[in-house]
């Protein structure tokens, strides 16, 4: 099988196939491993206190540029986004009505990393006291610029994104809040979560290229072959050594 390593980092990759025991679609799995020293990436403190209702609510707020999970072994890297780059071919794939959410809440984003489809709805919400102004800054979609003055946890203002490759978005009132979002034409991604692991599931049978992005340490790809109803585990390793 061809492998291919891209960009930044050294590949490890650990191929284990097991039948699946329901239905056709194969599951993409595994983690992003870290490999260097973890001192240099402490996350800094973010000072709230340029808004009272923002110190009220969290007066001390984490840096989301790198979070390395230093408890897990291998260290891990928490919110890259994992999905499929190439391999699809004219497959297209239905939205979700279902809209993804994304909350304005103690003066932060929550999540921080926003993946949806093309199609689907993205709700954004202020669950705050205080006035936020959401700015998009897409490469590709319109640029959006608008402010959520009041507390808003229901209706909130609803969207939606053609695909894209992550872009930032940012809060013009509160400099230190930041998020991404990524817009893709099929429902093959997913997100590391705190354990720095991340799961695909219902991928159709075929050869793919799979792509690993984080805000910080950037982008690597690597080919990927899924049996119908087979799990592939495969691992990416950012190293930083
Ligand atoms: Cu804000």
């Amino acid at each position: 099988m061809n492998r291919t390593t891209t960009l930044v980092a050294t590949l490890v990759a650990g191929l284990f196939l097991s039948a699946s025991a329901n239905g056709d679609g194969g599951v993409i799995k595994g983690k992003i491993i870290f490999k260097g020293d973890v001192a240099k990436y402490k996350r800094s403190v973010l000072n709230t206190a340029k808004d009272p209702n923002c110190k009220k609510a969290k007066a001390k707020i984490g840096s989301y540029d790198v979070i390395v999970n230093k408890k897990t072994d291998p260290m891990t890297v928490r919110n890259v986004i994992v999905s499929i780059k190439d391999g699809l071919g004219s497959q297209t794939f239905k939205a979700p009505s279902t809209p993804v959410k994304i909350t304005q809440k103690g003066c932060e984003y929550t999540p921080h990393i926003i993946t949806m489809m093309e199609g689907q709805g993205l709700q954004i919400l202020n669950g705050d006291d205080t006035n936020h102004n959401i700015h998009f800054l897409p490469k590709k979609n319109e640029e959006l610029n608008f402010s959520q003055p009041k507390k808003d946890l229901t209706t909130g203002k609803t969207i939606k994104l053609d695909s894209e490759a992550p872009f930032k978005v940012k809060c013009d009132v509160h400099p230190w809040m930041g998020a991404y979002i990524a817009v893709f034409t099929h429902p093959f991604f997913s997100t590391t979560s705190k354990d720095g692991t991340f799961e695909i599931k219902g991928v159709p049978a075929g050869k793919y290229t799979v792509e690993a992005w984080h805000e910080t340490f950037g982008t690597m790809t690597m080919q990927v072959e899924v049996a119908s109803g087979a799990t592939v585990e495969k691992d990416f390793t950012y190293d930083k050594n």
